[in-house]
């Protein structure tokens, strides 16, 4: 008699994502603080929940860089040569794109987005608003390593990196981002570029800690996405959200605190949970436009231009990329 293979082993073999996810879980839940990265909160339901967020009147962010973005349209489109592709990393549901693909003479839009299923049905609506534009959909992690589309060869390249997801990268990662996206657009490319600022950390606090819950339901679909994709059986009642502004790192802290001690298994591997430890699924670090350009700045990017909406609560950079020796490392 032969043991019944596991249908996760086989699921395996012909699903690298699913590997990645397992790999990152498993070890991260490893750490003697337990954390899982923040790009697995997007699949689906969690794009979805994401969106739902944005709406709520605590999570001011994604209004704040609409403005920016609606007020300064034309100053922001002078910067994007004719004929350029827009390669947007992050590009979610494509709300913010929208804006500049309409301001500037975009000839291709090439959307780079991890979650697969959730960027196939924005292509669709975009073919169908945006009818002379090309798209370009990349189903891919921006945090590795991808190549462009062909079609891009001798385009004037504009990245687009909106929503202050660069926040969720510690400053080695976001140095190295922002070396990499220099190395894959070239030398004279452009990067738009949206940052959330430090500001009163009362209102901070508010942003991931909704009232409607939101942000709550968020953090915890992660959870659900393990029992799910990973064959594992968290309780999710007895987990909770938990955000808070940490001062010192000048970042909002996510975490999923554990209401009970308690054994979870995932993949057939066990994992303990003491009563209140938490695990750690997000850091969203906030900058002073100041603080940001000097990052830029030493990453290959000179800063043409900024703008920053009425409450100046967020900032949108126009960065140039510098020559190629300046870039190479
Ligand atoms: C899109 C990653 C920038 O950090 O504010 C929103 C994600 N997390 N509420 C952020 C998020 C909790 C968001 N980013």
């Amino acid at each position: 008699m032969t043991a019944p293979v596991r249908v996760s082993q086989q699921a395996e073999k012909c699903d690298p994502a699913r590997a990645a996810f397992r790999k990152d879980v498993w070890s991260g839940l490893s750490q003697d603080l337990k954390s899982i990265p923040p790009k697995y909160f997007y699949d689906q339901h969690g794009s979805e929940l994401f969106e739902a967020i944005t709406r709520t009147p605590e999570y001011y962010p994604t209004r704040a860089e609409l403005s920016i973005l609606n007020d300064n349209a034309a100053a922001i489109a002078s910067h994007i040569p004719a004929g350029a592709a827009m390669i947007e990393f992050g590009s979610g549901a494509t709300t913010k794109a929208r804006i500049l693909l309409q301001a500037a003479q975009v000839a291709a839009y090439v959307p780079v987005d991890i979650s697969g299923a959730f960027l196939a049905s924005e292509v669709k609506r975009l073919e169908n608003d945006l009818p002379g534009l090309k798209v370009f959909p990349v189903a891919a992690d921006f945090t590795q390593p991808f190549e462009l589309p062909s079609e891009m060869e001798g385009m004037p390249l504009v990245g687009f990196f909106p929503g202050s997801t660069l926040g969720n990268f510690e400053a080695h990662e976001a140095t190295a981002f922002l070396r990499h996206a220099a190395k894959l657009l070239g030398p004279n490319a452009r990067l738009i570029i949206g940052i959330d600022r430090v500001k009163d950390p009362d209102i901070l606090h508010h942003a991931y800690n909704d009232s409607a819950g939101m942000t709550a339901a968020f953090n915890l679909n992660l959870l659900r996405r393990i029992n799910r994709e990973l064959d594992a059986n968290f309780d999710i009642d007895k987990f909770c959200h938990y955000a808070f502004y940490n001062r010192e790192h000048s970042r909002v802290e996510m975490h999923l605190v554990s209401r009970a001690r308690q054994k979870v298994r995932i993949d057939g591997r066990n994992f303990e949970f003491r009563r209140g430890e938490t695990i750690h699924t997000e850091n969203s670090y906030k900058y002073t436009p100041e603080l940001f350009r000097t990052i830029a700045q030493g990453a290959g990017w000179r800063q043409a231009a900024v703008w920053v909406d009425a409450d100046q609560s967020f900032s949108v950079h126009l960065l140039v990329s510098e020559e190629e020796k300046y870039i190479s490392d």
